[in-house]
C-alpha cells in the first residue's frame, strides 16, 4: 500500500466514511486512493477550505464521533485556522491531514508552492497531538494514533501533515483498527467523597459543559436523586432536557450558583461560575473531567476525578443512595423560579418569538447551529434543548461565520434529522459560498438569515456606549433570494414568526437540497444583562 491508501483504509478502520475535501496537487495521490476507495468513504469538497475545517467540525460535534479533512499546505492550511481553533475550543475530535512540499526540502526555505515557515510548528501551537508522516511505514501507525489522541485525556483536534512525495511511496503497512482507548481507572476514594459530599448537601448544584453530552442519561438520573439543578449553557445544553424544571441556563444558573452549598462540575472548565459570578470558601466544589489538568486551573476542588465522564457518573450512581440526605422535591421551587425569569426575558421577545417558532417545527431530535448573533445570544439563554448534541454553540472562540458551514457538516453527518442554522447576515456572509457545496452534495441544511443590514451587535455597542458614532457595522446585502436561487438552492422569504414558522414546515420536508430563509428584521432589544452579570459569591 501507498501512504494514501493506508491513510484512507486507517480513516475507514475508525468509522470515518467521509473526508471534507478541497484538492491540491500536494494531496493528489491522497484523491486517488480515496477515488479508488470510493465504496467506503465519500469525499465532501467544499469551495473554500475554511468549508472542510468547518464541516468536518459539525460532523464531529453532532455526532461525538471522529470526522476528517484535508486541504493543501500554508494557504489551505491557514483558511482552516479559525475551524481548527473553534475545534480545539470545543474539545472536538476533528483530524486534519495537511499536505506538504517535498520531504527533503522541508525546512530549507527554498520558496515552493505554497511553502510555509515552519508548519509543524504552527500547527502545535493550535492542536496538542500532530505529526508528519515521515516514510510509509509510518502512515496506519499514526493514524491510529492521531485518532486514540482525538479521544483520551483533554479531547480535541490531531492533524497529521505529509509530504507532496510521501503520499504515493508504496511500503505502507496494513492499517490499525480502532484502538482501544484506556481510560484511567476510576478513583474509588474520590468517587465515595463525592457521594458523602453530594450525599450531605443541602443546595447541590451541577454544572455542565461539552464533557457532559455523552453523559445525558447518567446526569439525568444523578439530577433527580439529588434534586440538584442542572445548569448548561451553550456546551451544557441538552445533557437535561429543558423541559425537565431542574433544567437552567443563564441567568437563574447564576441565582442558584449563590445558594449553592456542593457543586458538581462535569466536563466543564466552569468559567462563567469561577470568572464572572465568584467563588468562596462555603461551597465544595466537585470536578468530573478528562483533563486531569483543568479541575484545579482555577480553583482547588474538594474532589477531582479524571475520565470520561458517563463511567464516572455511573458509579457515583451506584454510590450515592447509601449516603444521600433526604431532599424535598424542588419542582415547584424550579417551575416558580422559571417564571419569574421567563417575567424578566419578557424583554427579549422579539428574538423569542422567532425561536419559539424554530423550536415548534424543530423536531426534539433536530439539530439548531447558532452563530455570534441577536438570535443566536437568546437561543443559548432561552432556545429549548432536549436531546444531547443538538444545540451547537461556537465555544469560547464565539468566532462569526463559523455558523453555515459547520452547520452544513451537521447535516452531512446527520441526514436523518432536520438541522436548522441560525446567522445574521453578517455571519452568513463569512461562508455563504457554500450554498454551492450543499447544492453540489444535496445537503438538505435550512439555513435562517436575520438581516438587519448590519453588525448589529457591534451598532448596538456604538449607539450604546460610544455617543452613537457607528463605524464599519453597516452592511450592503444581496438579494438573499436571488442569491440563494442562483446557486439552485430553495429559498423563501418570512416577515414574522408566524411566516417563519410556515416557512419552516415546508423546507423541513425539502430533504433533497438546501433552502435559504431570509428573516428582515430591525434592531433586536440587547441580551446582555442577562449573560454578563456580576459577582455573587467571594466578596
Ligand atoms: C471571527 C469574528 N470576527 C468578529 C467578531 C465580532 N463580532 C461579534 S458579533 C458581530 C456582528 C454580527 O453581525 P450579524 O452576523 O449580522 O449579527 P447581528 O448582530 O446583526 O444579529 C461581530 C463583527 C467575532 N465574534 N468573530
Ligand atoms: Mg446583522
Amino acid at each position: 500500500m501507498t501512504t494514501a491508501e493506508a491513510v484512507v483504509a486507517s480513516l475507514v478502520a475508525h468509522g470515518i466514511t467521509t473526508l471534507y475535501a478541497l484538492p491540491g496537487i500536494h494531496n493528489d495521490h491522497l484523491f486517488d486512493a480515496l477515488y479508488r476507495a470510493s465504496g467506503r468513504i465519500g469525499v465532501v469538497h467544499p469551495r473554500h477550505e475554511q468549508g472542510a475545517g468547518y464541516m468536518a467540525l459539525g460532523a464531529a460535534l453532532a455526532t461525538g464521533r471522529p470526522a476528517a479533512y484535508a486541504v493543501v499546505p500554508g494557504p489551505g492550511l491557514l483558511n482552516t485556522g479559525a475551524a481548527l481553533l473553534t475545534a480545539y475550543a470545543m474539545n472536538a475530535p476533528v483530524l486534519g491531514l495537511i499536505g506538504q512540499i517535498p520531504e527533503a526540502d522541508i525546512g530549507r526555505g527554498l520558496g515552493h508552492l505554497h511553502e510555509i515557515r515552519d508548519q509543524a510548528g504552527i500547527i502545535s501551537r493550535l492542536v496538542d497531538f500532530s505529526a508528519r508522516i515521515k516514510a510509509p511505514g509510518e502512515a496506519s501507525g499514526l493514524a491510529a494514533q492521531a485518532i486514540a489522541a482525538m479521544f483520551s485525556g483533554r479531547r480535541g483536534p490531531a492533524v497529521l501533515e505529509c509530504a507532496i512525495d510521501m503520499w504515493g511511496r508504496p511500503g505502507a503497512g496494513a492499517p490499525r483498527g480502532s484502538t482501544q482507548l484506556t481510560e484511567p481507572p476510576i478513583d474509588d476514594d474520590a468517587i465515595l467523597a463525592a457521594a458523602e459530599k453530594l450525599g450531605a448537601a443541602k443546595r447541590p448544584l451541577i454544572v455542565c459543559g461539552g464533557g457532559a453530552q455523552a453523559a445525558s442519561a447518567e446526569v439525568t438520573a444523578l439530577a433527580a436523586m439529588l434534586q440538584a439543578p442542572v445548569l448548561g449553557y451553550r456546551r451544557g445544553r441538552g445533557a437535561l432536557d429543558s423541559r425537565d424544571p431542574l433544567s437552567v441556563t443563564l441567568p437563574l444558573g447564576r441565582e442558584l450558583w449563590g445558594e449553592a452549598d456542593v457543586v458538581l462540575g462535569i466536563g466543564t472548565r466552569m468559567f462563567y461560575p469561577f470568572q464572572h459570578w465568584g467563588i468562596d470558601d462555603d461551597i465544595a466544589v466537585i470536578r468530573i473531567d478528562s483533563d486531569p489538568e483543568e479541575p484545579a486551573r482555577v480553583h482547588k476542588p474538594a474532589v477531582a476525578l479524571i475520565g470520561d465522564a458517563a463511567p464516572i457518573l455511573r458509579r457515583l450512581l451506584d454510590v450515592l443512595p447509601a449516603h444521600n440526605a433526604k431532599r424535598p422535591s424542588r419542582r415547584d421551587d424550579m417551575r416558580e423560579r422559571h417564571a419569574r425569569w421567563n417575567r424578566r426575558f419578557e424583554k427579549l421577545a422579539p428574538q423569542r418569538a422567532f425561536l419559539d417558532a424554530i423550536r415548534a417545527e424543530l423536531p426534539d431530535d433536530g439539530i439548531l447551529v447558532d452563530e455570534v448573533t441577536q438570535m443566536g445570544f437568546v437561543a443559548r439563554l432561552a432556545f429549548p434543548v432536549h436531546r444531547p448534541r443538538t444545540f451547537l454553540s461556537p465555544g469560547y472562540q464565539d468566532n462569526l461565520g463559523w455558523g453555515y458551514a459547520t452547520a452544513l457538516g451537521a447535516q452531512h453527518a446527520r441526514p436523518d434529522v432536520p438541522v436548522v442554522a441560525i446567522s445574521g447576515d453578517g455571519g452568513f456572509m463569512f461562508t455563504a459560498n457554500e450554498i454551492a457545496t450543499a447544492v453540489r452534495h444535496r445537503i438538505p441544511l435550512v439555513a435562517v438569515v436575520f438581516s438587519d443590514g448590519a453588525f448589529g451587535n457591534v451598532r448596538r455597542i456604538q449607539a450604546e456606549h460610544y455617543g452613537n458614532r457607528l463605524i464599519a457595522c453597516d452592511l450592503a446585502n444581496p438579494d438573499f433570494l436571488r442569491f440563494a436561487e442562483s446557486f439552485g438552492a430553495a429559498a423563501e422569504r418570512a416577515k414574522d414568526p408566524a411566516g417563519l414558522r410556515a416557512t419552516l414546515k415546508r423546507s423541513f420536508a425539502r430533504r433533497d437540497g438546501p433552502t435559504i430563509i431570509e428573516v428582515p428584521v430591525g434592531p433586536m432589544p440587547s441580551p446582555w444583562e442577562f449573560i454578563h452579570m456580576p459577582k455573587i459569591r467571594g466578596g
